[in-house]
């Protein structure tokens, strides 16, 4: 199928869509907030999965508006649906280089009289954000707005530590494969290592992809933050979620 067609058709024909996945505090098990991830349907209605039509988007330059579409519908769910918890949005190099993007940002929360520091941005370090200097002028924009900004996807990328040295990132994502990586004993070194690591520069840590109850140990144990995965809540529409009590991020 056409991809590049349907993301030319998706504002206007409502092809597109978000769910929600909460992020929980570890040792409370309250909900801290939510992902906000984006979902993109044929003609036919079938979905369509984002590891196709996001690299797509990015390349055709449609990611602009439909990230921007989606950090909207995000902000106004969560005023709408009162839930008063941290909503994050991820945000591709495209969209975070755009000169206008920070403007765009305040504009949505102020319409939607939304607090800045209830919005977070995921920004991954898959991507050279490091060189690019508009790119990090609308990071500093953007904190300096009171928005935060997440490094999603912690540990795959080239930016790595450096990156997390020179943007003081609110929270930092470890991504879901060094947990699923804890099977072995160096696995677990290594996360252990790498939590350590974050928390001694003083971060919030994150990790992602808990699908069990020894995982979800493992991370009290290990004094993870905060934590996302199927185990404790599946991405979905903000009309079946449950409204559950919310503490501060
Ligand atoms: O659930 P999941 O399959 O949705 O997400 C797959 C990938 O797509 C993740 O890497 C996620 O960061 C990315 N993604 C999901 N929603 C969005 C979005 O709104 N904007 C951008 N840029 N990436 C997104
Ligand atoms: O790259 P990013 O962290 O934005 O990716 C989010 C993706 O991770 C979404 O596709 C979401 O559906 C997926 N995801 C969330 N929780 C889990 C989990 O517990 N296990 C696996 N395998 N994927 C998960
Ligand atoms: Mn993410
Ligand atoms: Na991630």
């Amino acid at each position: 199928q056409d991809i590049p067609e349907l993301l030319r058709l998706a504002l206007e024909k409502q092809l597109v869509s978000v769910v929600y996945q909460p992020i929980y505090d570890v040792e409370s098990g309250s909900v801290l907030g939510y992902e906000t991830l984006m979902r993109l349907r044929n003609l036919r209605g079938e979905l369509i999965s984002p590891a196709v039509f996001i690299p797509v988007a990015e390349h055709t330059g449609a990611i602009v508006e439909l990230g921007i579409w989606v950090i909207d519908q995000a902000c106004r769910d969560m005023v709408e649906y009162g839930l008063g918890a941290v909503v994050s949005a991820n945000v591709s190099p495209i969209q975070l280089k755009a000169p206008s993007f920070p403007l765009r940002i305040a504009e949505i929360l102020q319409r939607h009289g939304l607090a800045p520091h209830k919005l977070a941005l995921e920004v991954t370090e898959g991507i050279d954000i490091v060189p690019e200097a508009q790119a990090e002028w609308n990071i500093q924009q953007l904190r300096s707005l009171g928005v935060q900004i997440w490094l999603d996807d912690f540990g795959t990328g080239f930016a790595g530590l450096a990156s997390i040295r020179r943007f003081e990132f609110d929270v930092v994502k470890i991504d879901r494969s060094f947990l699923h990586d804890c099977q072995t004993a160096e696995g677990r070194r290594m996360l252990n290592d790498m939590v350590r690591l974050l928390r001694n520069l003083g971060h919030r840590v994150l990790v992602e992809g808990v699908e069990t109850a020894d995982q979800q140990a493992l991370l009290r144990r290990l004094g993870v933050h905060a934590m996302q995965g199927f185990l404790v809540g599946r991405p979905l529409p903000i009309e079946t979620m449950d409204r559950p009590k919310v503490d501060r991020v």
